[in-house]
């Protein structure tokens, strides 16, 4: 209102530029907000006070990114995740807060380093998802087995803002109705049921730029206010609150699966749910600039992350077609226009299908446009490869199965206009094999190649701090966090043997700190000399922890047939295991109670003492990897060759001055074309020999290498409790045809090992290696992956800022 503009230009909310005003901040907080004073601020007050004085500033900064950005009305990006593991924590002043832990592993992660260097980069970006009640379950290891307990992660939580005035109310189930109105006729979809949702604001700070982002979270409720007062009022009391609950079950709970997808209802609604809602919300946004329809490709990118948000793209189309009134074909270049799409993996296993009928019945009008998509799009292909009867079932979206499926990720590519894997020979391997014949149908410039990324700031900077602190005083301070390849400037330093002194401090310290969570949380003492050798990530048979446990029971019953002599010469070690498996993975399970029964002999060996000690650090997360990463001598990347897409951890270890134990796969392969060969140790079979090899495992004869028979042998004498318990694990290799080629690569596996010792011996060497790998790996900030997406796929620019005006 005109009479008050002045005290709105006057009246700059609360903000503070230096310490004593923080303080000042934070006092008025305990006193006003919270109500409370000097004499009753206890720690948790001290905490929501220190939040709510840093949330204030953001607010500020948010809210003037937001109306810049809509002022200027340039391109904005879309990033659509089910999953976002931002894991934020304010551990020093309180064990108060949660990690927000959205996500799984690394496709949640992924967005989250996204979100930061989008707004590190001012680019006009917003994320979508999901505002789950539960995030990733805890893991507790009770008599060395998983056990899930749930993390309730909301009870207070400073970084989120509801906007109970921004909600969509989404429809479910109904039918579709053809309605003529002036000579046109229409599909209407109707009755069902309607569930709301509402908006919770996350703000997104970049480092060093006042850009403040937004994530917006959705969060599911019962469509007709708190309670349904007719059912009230005629005392159905129960009836009323269980519609509610049904509702707010929606948004209840992330899907626990890592690279596994399993077909569930709830799911699919709760991809309808997210999808519907933000395409309601972007395309409000898009209609107050009151452009023409076919400017929506021109103000809009939408990335796919994954396959869980590709129902967007028939949403889109129902709403111009539907909705909106434009022709079919208007619409799908509008459509194709908008969306870009990211594949995350090759594993059969994760790539989402859906029944018919399940898709038929949950949103009718949906399924009726995907079969007109495929319609179009099968027509097409048919004029192209007249002579080629098989490719169109191939290529069909709708699998003729028993029951027919819809196949997501043939939908987001047929929907997208870009196509991306995430590491080299990730992005090749679905060119020639599950994407092969749309690289003939369209061309190959649709697919494309952005090699992963981590954001520098959290996993350098705060995860580090002494060693970044290090690093910028070699590389002229802290410019190298914001561009990545200034990092090359340590290269020259490698001969100063101070520098390299205090570089191994830091290494050593950090292991420290690690060892004392170690004692803390398991027990056990371990010695910070020791070499560390680390494996933290989801368990997954492809990801092959059980060849790590494998290979530490050799390197036991090794040490265990040395003399007392031989003994001393060895190098310490210790090797530490951490990650969830689903709750519905049984082999994983087995896995995990394996590494904690070698532990368990092991660890009590008076033979072996500090030569080997087995952990399992119990529920692997954010925050305990921002402890485990500067820690690690050498980490383990050993993926069966062609099975990890790219994998991100690996990058975090090696910028934290860590070297690698990896397989060709993935970004392994490219990490090492940055670091050179000598600094990595490679191991095991190529990709290209795979499938040769499962061949030969199931239709000739499969000898297992002699070295891991013993081991087999000794999990079946019982040195590590009942061997039936790992029975199905050794049946995998012997019996099934070791798909994951445990066998053929253990021997390599080993020898590789043996190297690493060797290495570690020579420790001005290996901190050489170390120091030498850090100054290559400026490719790998997730600042390179977004101006990547921002010139190759979405066509956006970031927004200059003014800092003055902040
Ligand atoms: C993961 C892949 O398994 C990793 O190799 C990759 O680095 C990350 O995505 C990020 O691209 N991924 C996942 O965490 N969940 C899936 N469902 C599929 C892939």
């Amino acid at each position: 209102p005109e009479p008050q503009r002045e005290a709105w230009k006057r009246n700059q909310i609360a903000s503070f530029t230096d310490k004593d005003g923080f303080e000042k901040e934070v006092v008025r907080h305990v006193e006003t907000t919270l109500a409370r004073s000097m004499f009753n601020c206890d720690e948790i007050a001290a905490y929501s006070a220190t939040s709510l004085a840093f949330r204030d500033r953001l607010i500020t900064h948010w809210n003037k990114t937001q109306q810049r950005q809509t002022y200027v009305d340039s391109k904005r990006v879309y990033y659509l995740s089910l999953e976002f593991l931002m894991g934020f924590r304010i551990e020093d002043v309180v064990k108060q807060e949660h990690d927000a832990a959205l996500g799984n592993g690394g496709l949640g992660r992924l967005a989250a380093c996204f979100l930061d260097s989008l707004a590190t980069l001012n680019f006009p970006a917003w994320g979508y998802g999901l505002r789950y009640r539960y995030g990733i379950f805890k893991q507790e290891i009770i008599d060395g087995y998983q056990v899930e307990v749930p993390d309730y992660w909301l009870d207070f939580n400073p970084w989120e803002f509801p906007r109970h005035d921004v909600t969509v109310d989404i429809q479910f189930f109904g039918q579709v109705n053809k309605k003529t109105t002036g000579g046109r006729t229409i599909s209407v979809w109707e009755g069902g049921e309607i569930v709301r949702a509402v908006a919770y604001d996350v703000p997104i700070p970049g480092y060093d730029t006042p850009t403040t982002n937004n994530l917006r979270l959705w969060s599911s409720k019962a469509s007709g206010g708190e309670f349904d007062f007719q059912k009230f009022n005629n005392g159905d009391y129960e009836s009323s609150v269980a519609e509610q609950q049904r509702a707010e079950t929606i948004s209840a709970v992330l899907y626990p699966n890592d690279n596994l997808e399993r077909g569930k209802e709830l799911r699919l609604k709760q991809q309808y749910f997210w999808v519907a809602a933000s395409l309601y919300d972007i395309v409000r946004r898009f209609k107050k600039s009151r452009r023409p329809w076919n400017e929506f490709p021109d103000q809009v990118a939408i990335q796919l992350n994954d396959t869980h948000p590709t129902l967007a793209i028939v949403e889109l189309q129902r709403i111009l077609v539907d909705i909106e009134g434009l022709e079919w074909d208007a619409a799908w270049e509008i459509v194709t226009g908008t969306f870009g799409y990211t594949n995350h993996t090759v594993l059969p296993e994760a790539l989402e299908k859906w029944p018919v009928g399940l898709v038929q019945h949950l949103l009718p009008r949906h399924l009726q446009i995907i079969y007109d998509i495929n319609l179009f799009f099968l027509q097409s292909v048919e004029k192209a490869f007249p002579s080629d009867r098989e490719i169109l079932r191939r290529v069909s979206i709708i699998e003729e199965s028993q029951p027919k499926m819809v196949r997501m990720a043939f939908l987001a590519i047929v929907g997208s206009h870009k196509v991306n894997g995430v590491a080299e020979l990730h992005s090749d391997l679905i060119k020639t094999t599950i994407f092969k014949d749309f690289v003939e149908i369209y061309g190959p410039d649709k697919f494309t190649n952005v090699t992963n990324g981590i954001t520098p700031r959290r996993w350098l900077h705060q995860a580090n701090p002494r060693l970044s602190e290090l690093i910028a005083s070699k590389c002229g301070g802290n410019e190298f966090l914001k561009d990545l390849t200034l990092l090359n400037q340590l290269e020259k330093h490698i001969g100063d043997k101070k520098f390299r002194k205090e570089w191994a401090e830091i290494k050593y310290a950090n292991k420290v700190r690690l060892a004392k969570h170690i004692k803390d949380t398991t027990g056990v003492v371990v010695n910070p000399a020791s070499l560390f050798d680390v494996q933290v990530k989801r368990i997954h048979e492809y990801k092959r922890q059980q060849l790590n446990i494998f290979g530490v029971i050799h390197r036991y019953l090794t040490l265990k047939a040395m003399t007392p002599d031989e003994r001393k010469k060895q190098l310490p070690r210790v090797s530490i295991f951490g990650g969830k498996a689903a709750p519905g993975y049984w082999m994983a399970k087995q896995i995990i109670h394996l590494i904690n029964s070698v532990g368990a002999v092991v660890n009590k060996d008076e033979d072996i003492g500090d030569l080997l000690k087995v952990i399992f650090l119990e529920d692997y997360n954010v925050s305990k990897a921002e402890i485990i990463c500067p820690a690690s001598d050498i980490s383990e990347h050993i993926s069966t060759a062609g099975t990890e897409a790219s994998g991100t951890s690996n990058m975090k270890f090696v910028l934290n001055g860590g070297l690698i134990i990896g397989t060709c796969d993935g970004a392994n392969i490219e990490i090492t074309r940055e670091i050179g060969e000598s600094n990595i140790f490679l191991f095991g079979n190529l990709s290209e020999d795979v499938e040769d090899l499962r061949h030969a495992h199931n239709y000739g004869s499969h000898t297992i290498d002699p070295d891991l028979d013993k081991v087999f042998n000794e999990i079946e004498d019982g040195t590590f409790g009942n061997p039936h318990d790992f029975s199905a694990m050794i049946a995998a290799v012997r019996q099934h045809g070791d798909y994951y080629l445990v066998s053929d690569d253990f021997h390599s596996y080993i020898e590789t090992h043996q190297l690493v010792d060797e290495a570690y011996r020579n420790q001005d060497g290996w901190i050489a290696k170390c120091i030498t790998s850090v100054a290559r790996m400026g490719f790998f900030t997730s600042d390179r992956c977004i101006n990547e997406y921002a010139e190759e796929i979405w066509n956006v620019e970031p927004l200059a800022v003014d800092r003055r005006s902040f």
